[in-house]
């Protein structure tokens, strides 16, 4: 297969997404889960973190306990990259999030290649830079505006929660978000704002959001997004709106995988460039 073959890399994720004996029956949500936190460890002020390099591939950022479960997602893709071993991890693990989320009938997000794995481990950014789902709208601001983005685009990337579940033994929250966890939709939205949702202690003594028969769950961060005056609107919005929804999804989604990406002229990104502006 020729080098560069981003067409036949997607086709190899796409049969990798299936997975009778995982969760709910495929392994696309842990997918967007690894795209989305191998770029949010972003800082725009240092320049540091980002997709850029893959450096969760080193133990300090695999490690860190925001990735538990992950590795599930960077084994999913081995036999892909065995398979086109020109493909960056990084480029990989990006396109994989963007592939799953295509594959689960969610909207297409514009994905650039380019990235390169060539650093050490003194790339790794520290640990503790994702969200912390234990917490407020405070702490949701200063990581999401830390990575650049706004009220509208931290409600947005948010609906991601459509997609997947939470594992006691991975992040101490039980339980999906919605019916369907395998199937891109607004649902997570309408069910924030229609559902009766109890503070309740899961099986392992976290207090998460449960609906009235504990089959579905919202975390305290994703109950900030009701709560809170600046963001709630968007929520109403993207409940009543699939559409503007998709749309902007895509939009912060695309632009949350190219955080710390610079590209030199031929379209490889630049760590060295990156660095040495620190
Ligand atoms: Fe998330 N997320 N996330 N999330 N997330 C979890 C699962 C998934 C937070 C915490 C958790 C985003 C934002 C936040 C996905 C995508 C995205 C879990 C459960 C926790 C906890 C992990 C486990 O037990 O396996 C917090 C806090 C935030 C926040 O914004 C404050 C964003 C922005 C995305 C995105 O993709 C754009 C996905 C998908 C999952 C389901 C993973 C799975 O294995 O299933």
């Amino acid at each position: 297969m020729a080098a560069g073959d981003y067409n036949a890399v997607r086709n190899a994720i796409r049969k990798i997404i299936p997975q009778a004996s995982y969760d709910d029956g495929s392994a696309g949500p842990v997918l967007v889960r690894l795209a989305w936190h191998a770029s949010g460890t972003y800082d725009k002020k240092s320049g540091t973190g980002g997709s850029n390099g893959a450096t969760m591939r080193f133990k300090l950022e695999a490690e860190d306990e925001a990735n538990n479960g992950l590795e599930y997602a960077r084994k999913f893709l081995d036999p892909v990259k065995k398979q086109f071993p020109w493909i960056s991890y990084s480029d990989l693990w990006t396109l994989a999030g963007v592939v799953a989320i295509e594959y689960m009938g969610g909207p297409d997000v514009d994905w650039k290649p380019g990235r390169v794995d060539d650093v050490d481990e003194q790339y790794v950014p520290p640990n503790g830079r994702l969200p912390d789902a234990t917490k407020g709208e405070d702490h949701i601001r200063s990581v999401f505006y830390r990575l650049g983005f706004n009220d509208q685009e931290i409600v947005a990337l948010s609906g991601a929660h459509n997609l997947g579940r939470c594992h006691g033994e991975r992040s101490g929250f039980e339980g999906p978000w919605v019916p369907m966890p395998t199937r891109f939709s607004n649902t997570y939205f309408k069910l924030l704002l229609r559902s009766q949702w109890h503070r309740r202690k899961n099986s392992v003594g976290v207090e998460q959001y449960n609906d009235e028969d504990n089959e579905l769950m919202m975390l305290p961060t994703d109950m900030a997004l009701v709560k809170d005056p600046k963001f709630k609107p968007w929520v109403e919005k993207y409940a009543n709106d699939k559409d503007a929804f998709y749309k902007d999804f895509a939009a912060a989604f695309g632009k949350l995988l190219e955080l710390g990406v610079v590209r030199g002229p031929e379209g490889k990104a630049m760590r060295q460039y990156a660095r040495a502006k620190l």
